[in-house]
């Protein structure tokens, strides 16, 4: 029996409307829903050979060499994913914020990769590797509560299959790009996250303490202005389990590209090591 697959018949990418109730889904026929259909397909033809070929097409695939722990043929189709997603991502799209009311009252935990030694607060510093070489400079907390404070309440979405709306605070990680200059080669600062320049590093490295837990993220997506550096929930200082002192968030990516108790920050010009993308997850986890 043949197994039919078929891609889906309309735009892929779910309707997405802003905040204030802008539709910013792609208007159809632009070049970059075009991408986006060709690019289904494309995914949905190779899972469809992939299941003609039953039995034998899944050695075949499953003793294909790896790719950051994916066999190859899969990781190419999570890769094109990925690449969708992140052009997606650079043209328009906000994540929906919601009420302050609406955030949850107790916010689950999830994940202690990387926090499981014991942790100073008050000795904690920030660690970052500037892009154009030098050695690391350090930030304490109350250098980044000293940049301008963003509040937003949004959705964090586990790829566990949960999600839930949380208020957060902290600094946009472009804001703090924009005082220290870390991510160009000549030390040119962000002053216009739409214009950065152009020696900006493309790729921003997160990793905590013990080195336990890393992600990597695209410059886009790092400067995107709900990308924050965040150092409370409900208006109250992160608990350890929350990631304490400071912890990323970037509403548009899952919980896992949401690393806890940050110690070092580096720039690169490749993708990255990523805990998740290692086990198998695409790497730029966006949705
Ligand atoms: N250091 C670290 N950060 C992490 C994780 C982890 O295991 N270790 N798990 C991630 C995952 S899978 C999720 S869903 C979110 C959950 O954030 P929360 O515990 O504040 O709800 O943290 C992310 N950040
Ligand atoms: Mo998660």
């Amino acid at each position: 029996m043949a197994l039919e697959v078929k891609p889906p018949a309309d735009n892929p990418i779910p309707p997405h409307v802003s905040p204030d109730g802008q539709d910013l889904t792609l208007p159809p026929g632009s070049a970059l829903d075009r991408e986006a259909t060709r690019r289904t397909r494309r995914s949905f033809i190779g899972l469809g050979l992939a299941g003609l070929g039953g039995v034998l097409g899944w050695r075949y695939l499953l003793n294909r060499p790896d790719a950051e722990g994916t066999p190859l043929p899969f990781r190419r189709v999570l890769d094109a994913n990925g690449r969708l997603s992140a052009a997606y991502f650079r043209e328009t799209r906000l994540a929906p914020e919601f009420a302050k009311s609406q955030g949850v009252a107790q916010v689950r935990t999830n994940g202690t990769a990387g926090l499981q030694s014991a942790i100073d607060l008050g000795a904690w510093r920030l660690r970052v590797q500037p892009y154009g070489g030098g050695p690391a400079q350090e930030f304490t907390l109350a250098d980044i509560k000293a940049l301008p404070r963003i509040e937003m309440t949004t959705q964090l979405k586990c790829i566990e299959g949960w999600s839930i709306v949380v208020n957060w605070a902290g600094t946009r990680f472009a804001d703090f790009l924009a005082k220290y200059p870390l991510a160009s080669r000549s030390g040119q600062p962000i002053r216009d996250i739409a214009n950065p320049p152009a020696d900006l590093a493309p790729y921003v490295s997160l990793v905590t303490p013990d080195e336990k837990y890393y992600v990597g993220l695209d410059m886009h997506s790092a400067i995107h202005p709900q990308t924050l550096l965040c150092y409370e929930i409900n208006g109250q200082p992160l608990s350890i389990a929350h990631g304490a002192p400071l912890r990323l968030v970037t509403p548009l990516k899952y919980g896992i590209k949401h690393l806890k108790r940050i110690g070092t920050i580096a720039f690169a010009d490749v993708r990255p090591a990523d805990y998740w993308a290692e086990l198998g997850y695409d790497w730029d986890a966006g949705h």
